[in-house]
């Protein structure tokens, strides 16, 4: 199938796969999903089905879709760091096991599923030197996702490999400061994928020294104005079409631990609870006037709280949705079976998809229960890369999924990954194997060469 006009940008979603440790341990302070579960036993190989399951759908619709590589977990070297030390690699973790379960689960998480937290993007139209940056999310509001980075870059710099095209940029220094969490913080309003597009970054505090701002009581506002500032120059953006809005501290407070919880964009639509940010009025205008700038209206589609509740809306992932442009130039809405199956929330979308004012057209519901069981719907899952003709020629071939891509990434999950994780088995030293062996086999599929420390380090001193 031709999945868009030759020549024409498009835009690709990267999934990260989910890794073999995928499991409930309530490590996400403010994620109300991942404190609810917390301790329920997980279901790996169902989750990695599920979210190719979703990637596939993607694809069938006539989407480009890529695919990242998982990490490798647990992570030893962050127990040691962590003052966890033994002769070998299973001591180590039989130590954790029993002295410090908490450091342990932080060791094992597979948070780098949720791709939309790998890197913030800017594509080739946006930026002044013409290629497509990615900055690294440092991640640093929380420990089992502050380790990601380091591996993050190494996965993106080998999938976006053409350093003519893109310009993979390492994590923000990881200082509370310049607390990043990547595009689940960013969004992008053009006409089309591939013109210059208004970038909207949303932030929960200020850095030091930057005056002072309503923040959020009980839980962290993981996104400062200092880092979102930091892309925009390292993306060489104009600052004229680049809009700053404050994150609701309400909303962060009941559960909106990201801003792709409560608002999507796409094309020059922007789908958002009216709760979204803290200047909702301002923040609308400042984006409508950037897109008028760039030649185009904004299309803002706004759901009330009397409509559903940022109470429901955080429990069933609304504004998690998926917002794509097919290749009719249509919209969709992919959103988590869990909005489906709630009726307030079923009825809204009924009523965003009947209404002619906006040119989103069909509802879509994907089943990605055991991500969103740790609050990662749809959207958290992947990554969004516009790529114009020049820049797919740069990306890695083997991550572009195809038929026999997906064949093969379902013989590699049935291979590989267990049905069950129950946290003690966390405490089991051959997961950690079973995850190498995996992930090396991996690379091989995805054409990726030796990206996993692991890969490199041929002698074990024991
Ligand atoms: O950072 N959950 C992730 C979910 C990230 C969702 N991403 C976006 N909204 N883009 C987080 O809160 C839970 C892990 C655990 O509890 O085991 C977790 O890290």
């Amino acid at each position: 199938m031709e999945t868009h006009p030759p020549g024409t940008p498009t835009e690709a979603n990267f999934d990260s796969l989910v890794g073999p440790t995928h499991n409930y341990a309530g490590l996400a302070q403010g994620n109300l999903l991942s404190t609810e579960h917390a301790g329920l036993v997980a279901y790996p190989r169902q989750a990695a089905l599920q979210g190719l399951r979703k990637m596939d759908r993607l694809r069938s619709m006539g989407l480009v879709q890529g695919v990242l590589p998982p990490q490798v977990r647990p992570d030893v070297d962050f127990l040691r760091a962590t003052g966890v030390t033994g002769p070998d690699d299973a001591s180590i973790i039989a130590k954790a096991a029993r002295e410090a379960p908490r450091l342990l689960a932080t060791a094992c998480s597979s948070s780098s599923m949720w791709a939309a937290n790998a890197a913030t993007v800017s594509p080739a139209a946006d930026t002044a030197d013409g290629r497509v940056h990615l900055t690294v999310a440092n991640l640093v509001t929380n420990a089992h996702r502050s380790i990601e980075h380091g591996q993050t870059a190494r996965a993106l710099r080998a999938v976006f490999r053409d350093g003519a095209r893109f310009a993979v940029h390492d994590a923000l220094p990881s200082t509370p400061d310049f607390a990043d969490e990547g595009a689940a913080n960013h969004t992008r309003l053009a006409r089309t994928h591939g013109e210059r597009g208004a970038e909207l970054f949303v932030y929960g505090r200020l850095g030091p020294g930057e005056g002072s701002l309503r923040l959020p009581r009980k839980f962290p506002a993981r996104q400062t104005l200092e880092a979102s500032r930091a892309i925009a120059r390292l993306h060489q953006l104009d600052a004229s079409t680049v809009v700053y809005a404050q994150q609701n501290p309400d909303a962060i407070d009941a559960g909106v631990f990201h801003n792709d919880v409560i608002a999507v964009g796409n094309g020059p639509v922007l789908l958002a609870h009216e709760l979204a940010f803290t200047d909702r009025e301002g923040t609308l205008r400042d984006l409508g006037q950037a897109c008028t700038k760039l030649g185009f209206d904004l299309i803002p589609v706004e759901v009330t709280e009397q409509q559903v509740p940022l109470e429901l809306a955080v429990k069933r992932y609304l504004f998690n949705s998926q917002l794509v442009t097919l290749p009719d130039g249509s919209m969709a809405l992919v959103s988590p079976t869990d909005c489906e199956e709630e009726p307030a929330i079923a009825s809204a979308i009924d009523s965003i998809v009947a209404d002619a004012e906006n040119p989103i057209s069909q509802a879509i519901y994907a089943d990605v229960r055991q991500s969103m069981q740790n609050g990662g719907g749809p959207a958290c899952l992947r990554l969004r890369v516009v790529l114009g003709p020049d820049d797919l020629a740069g990306v890695a071939p083997k991550t572009l999924l195809s038929d026999a891509l997906v064949a093969q990434l379902e013989g590699w999950i049935e291979r590989h990954y267990r049905e069950t994780l129950a946290p003690a088995d966390l405490a089991d030293p051959k997961l950690l194997d079973e995850t190498r062996t995996a992930l090396d086999e991996l690379t091989g599929i995805l054409g990726l060469g030796s990206i996993y420390p692991f890969q490199h380090d041929a002698v074990t001193v024991w």
